[in-house]
């Protein structure tokens, strides 16, 4: 039986109000009993194992660096397009549309409960359903009533029923949105109000990092800085928002095969003596020319030692770290247990880390991939096996180890960019090179499909951090120009420019930027 054009849209908006109203109730309730499950963040968290696995990494890189307003707007707004499908389904088979709805409204219960966060994290999308499905109900029914008394009588103009429905309509609308915005606004305010609960004091180091010397910087204008501010650092989140963890209560437990198992709390590991070190963090997702990459002074108990105090048994060869998020990253034991300044780490460029960066704990591992390595909110370090356990991107296509490979990437000019050549006819290109814990041995630099050709490098802080590099060029045509770049390493590495994606282990390919000369 075919539904006419007067019981469809009423149908459509009853579906759009209906899905408002269950972000709205369910936000409410998430709010009310404090539970970290707003369910338009876990319909995020729900929609990422979805997508193609390449695209993955990417999608967090864009949710933990974009503003997470936009994620609500845009999951609550793809909701409401989703509701309107289904009041268009509901206009035909009514009970397959609320089959629909309670599904779709389960998604985010499921994703809740199954992060761990327990029952209570299904509450807000149950409220949600039984008030969502009623609200739908209730506007059908609305919108038929008047349709069958005017049928009935004559065919009066004047529709009750019909500015009833409107006017209910829109009414729950804004109820809807406004509750979603009020929850959302009691939840940013109740993370800042938790970040402020116990400060670290930090203690001096006993190793300091080195002074970094005048050649590590060269003076470029616009050539990323050597040390990147903690503000500008970026940041790859699997969690929508970031734990807050009191510092005052924060254990980190080390256990699995080991003689000797413990746990310890901040006022412990800040008794100890702490190094500093300068380390570059990348991400295996970065693309070539990318900016997930970033440089920081870190403070830190060398895992090194923890793990000494832990014994761990012949035969393991992975350290399976985890945090309060769910997250997990498995990190080879011989790594950690080297002489590298593999760090658990509780300041970044001199203050404890910022929440967004693991606040109070975090590892920090050179030549390692962060998803391999720097678990923020760091709560349990398991000594194990990788035939054993599996780490949460190894799960997910990624490879298992995760070594930095070596790479460069162009900073100036910008893309695109029209040069005017300096004193005579000269050129300058500049940028960054890294290959953390090896080391950069030099970096060349090609215009067009000239000769490579060799970069100044800006000195060496360690072997751990990257490096900055400048070329000068000199007799281009004023014209448009590529320059490309490619790094070679103290093993003799040299970057590939095979392109390559990110999954599973690392883009490659050499990084180009056009100019014009004018
Ligand atoms: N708990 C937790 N730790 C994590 C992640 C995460 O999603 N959750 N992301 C990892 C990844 S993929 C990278 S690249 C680094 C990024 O660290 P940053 O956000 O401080 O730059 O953290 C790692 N540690
Ligand atoms: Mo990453």
């Amino acid at each position: 039986m075919m539904a006419s054009a007067r019981r469809t849209w009423p149908s459509v908006i009853a579906g759009i109000v209906a899905t408002l109203i269950y972000f709205g109730v369910a936000e409410l309730i998430a709010r009310g009993l404090d539970v970290a499950s707003a369910p338009a963040l876990l319909i995020g968290q729900a929609l990422i194992p979805l997508m193609p696995t390449a695209l993955i990494k990417s999608a967090i890189a864009v949710f933990g660096t974009h503003d997470k307003l936009a994620l609500v707007i845009t999951i609550v707004a793809g909701g409401a397009v989703l509701g309107a499908i289904i009041g268009w389904i509901g206009a035909r088979r009514r009970g397959l549309a609320l089959v629909l709805l309670i599904g779709f409204g389960l998604l985010p219960a499921v994703v809740g409960f199954s992060s761990g966060a327990g029952l209570v994290a299904t509450l807000p999308s149950l409220g949600g359903i039984a008030v969502g499905a009623a609200t739908f109900l209730v506007l059908i029914r609305l919108a038929d009533a008047p349709e069958s008394e005017t049928e009935k009588h004559d065919r009066t103009p004047a529709r009750p029923g019909r500015r009833a429905f409107f006017g209910l309509a829109a009414g729950l609308s804004v109820v809807g949105i406004a509750a979603v915005a009020a929850g959302q606004s009691a939840a940013t305010l109740a993370r800042s109000a938790a970040g402020k609960v116990t400060k670290l004091v930090l203690p001096r180091p006993a190793t300091s990092a080195p002074e970094i010397p005048a050649g590590a910087e060269l003076d470029v204008p616009g050539l990323t800085p050597l040390v990147t501010e903690s503000s500008d650092f970026y940041r790859i989140d699997t969690a929508l928002f970031p734990p807050s963890i009191d510092a005052g209560t924060w254990e980190l437990r080390v256990h699995g095969m080991v003689e000797n198992e413990f746990t310890i709390t901040m006022a412990e590991l800040l008794d100890l003596p702490l190094q500093e070190h300068y380390v570059t963090l990348a991400c295996v997702s970065n693309e070539v020319g990318g900016d997930l990459v970033g440089n920081a002074k870190w403070l830190g108990y060398p895992i090194r030692d923890l793990l000494a105090r832990a014994k761990p048994h012949a035969g393991a060869d992975m350290v399976l770290s985890g945090s309060d998020d769910g997250f997990t990253a498995s990190t080879p034991l011989e790594v950690l247990t080297d002489d590298r300044a593999a760090l658990l780490a509780v300041a970044m460029n001199g203050h404890a880390l910022p929440r967004d960066h693991g606040y109070p704990a975090r590892l920090v591992v050179p030549g390692l991939y962060g998803y391999v390595s720097a678990t923020k909110w760091v709560t349990d370090i398991e000594v194990t096996k990788f035939a054993e356990k599996e780490a949460y991107w190894t799960t997910r296509g990624w490879s298992t180890h995760g070594p930095v490979l070596v790479a460069s990437r162009i900073d100036v000019p910008r893309p695109g960019a029209t040069v005017k050549p300096k004193s005579g006819d000269r050129v300058v290109t500049a940028g960054m090179a890294w290959a953390q814990h090896t080391g950069i041995e030099k970096v060349q630099v090609r215009i067009d499909n000239g000769d490579w050709q060799e970069a100044e490098l800006s000195e060496e802080l360690t072997s751990d951090t990257w490096r900055q590099w400048r070329c000068e060029h000199t007799g281009l045509s004023a014209d448009t120009h590529t320059v490309s770049v490619r790094a070679i390493d103290l093993d003799g590495n040299v970057q590939t420019s095979e392109r390559r994606p990110a999954i599973p282990g690392a883009a490659t390919g050499l990084h180009e930027r056009q100019f014009t000369v004018e």
